[in-house]
């Protein structure tokens, strides 16, 4: 959690044209914010095919307005829940979600970054975030842990939406990357899981309300979380993914569907539902230098919160309950089912709200 005053973005539009001065801020702050980068209105029509996707699937309020994002909170649920992968898994039918990030605005600024031809990659990401759920706040933590490949990866975060500071945006910790350092990351709540102690860390986040367009980007030893979505019934809706220079190793777990390894989602289980088939496979004629994906921080992880169970540690339970509903046959849910039968020793039960 952010604990100090969060300080607005630099904006970086007057910088857009000029490669050095965005490498000059990339390499001082750790991110550039530009308003209106994207056209809003293709963002807009994207949005509202999620949230039918997402109203198709119960999660919004019965007679609202589809564009408002009204959440059914009673449906809450949180990224890697077999609920939200159930409605996930429409969103990543939908054709415009993986055309969006191949924006020529976006290609020509990522180009002006990486100096070469870049490589979008082909998994693409979105955050479909519930209110009243604060818990599941994305953590503090470096992007390097999750996408791995080349440090050089750089990030674009954009709401699809308006997303004022109480619905949740992305905060950074300005400099953070400067030390170079890939930072030790723990178990936690959130998306990704695992956090990074920001205890030694200077406090010098920054964010902004963001109208839908605006584009943060930053590379992936940039420290950064999402504030909370402090609204009383709205989604926050946002995409983020990845680009670096084709030239550049990338992990192979980037090439597949986002959350292919939870869900089991595949492209050939996307790609029938789109109407077009330019952007099938992609990236498959490059020649890519495709390097191992490492998931030992995700199993240390998984450990720490069997161990905290263990120990009576109430905020270990989301994700083991998770993970014995999500697959109760894998060896992992025997795991965690035992942490679970611990921790109900220490504490005498679920808790009841
Ligand atoms: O949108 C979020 O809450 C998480 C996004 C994030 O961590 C990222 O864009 O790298
Ligand atoms: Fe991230």
């Amino acid at each position: 959690m952010v604990t100090t005053q969060v300080k607005e973005f630099q904006v970086s539009n007057d910088a857009l044209d000029d490669g050095d001065e965005l490498h000059r801020r990339l390499a001082l702050d750790g991110y550039i914010f530009i308003r209106g980068l994207l056209d809003p209105q293709p963002l807009w029509d994207l949005r509202l095919q999620m949230l039918e996707v997402m109203r198709q699937g119960g999660w919004l309020q019965a007679g609202s307005q589809v564009s408002d994002g009204v959440a059914n909170v009673s449906k809450k649920c949180a990224e890697g829940d077999p609920e939200y992968l159930a409605v996930y898994k429409n969103i990543q039918r939908l054709e415009a979600f993986h055309r969006l990030p191949h924006d020529p605005a976006i290609i020509s600024l990522m180009e002006k970054i990486v100096g070469e031809t870049v490589l979008p990659h082909p998994s693409k990401v979105a955050r479909l975030w519930f209110p009243q759920n604060t818990l599941h706040t994305t953590p503090a933590h470096q992007d390097f842990v999750h996408f791995q490949g080349t440090y050089d990866t750089y990030t674009c975060w954009t709401p699809v939406g308006d997303c004022p500071i109480e619905l949740g945006p992305l905060a950074v910790l300005v400099g953070s990357q400067q030390s170079g350092e890939v930072f030790d990351h723990h178990f936690a709540l959130g998306a990704g899981g695992l956090a990074v102690d920001t205890g030694t860390l200077s406090d010098a986040w920054v964010s902004s309300d963001f109208a839908s367009g605006d584009a943060l980007i930053f590379p992936s030893r940039t420290v950064h979380q999402a504030l909370p979505n402090v609204t009383r019934d709205r989604l926050r809706i946002s995409l983020d993914n990845r680009y670096q220079a084709q030239s550049q190793p990338i992990a192979e777990h980037q090439l597949l569907p986002h959350l292919h390894r939870v869900d089991g989602q595949t492209w050939e289980d996307i790609y029938p539902h789109w109407p077009s088939s330019d952007l099938n496979y992609y990236w498959q004629d490059l020649s890519l230098t495709i390097i191992p994906s490492d998931t030992s921080r995700q199993e240390r992880s998984f450990d720490e919160a069997l161990a905290l169970a263990s120990q009576g540690d109430e905020l270990a339970r989301p994700l083991l309950v998770r993970i014995v509903r999500r697959d109760p046959s894998s060896p992992q849910a025997t795991a965690a089912q035992e942490a679970l039968a611990a921790l109900d020793e220490h504490t005498g039960g679920p808790p009841s709200h």
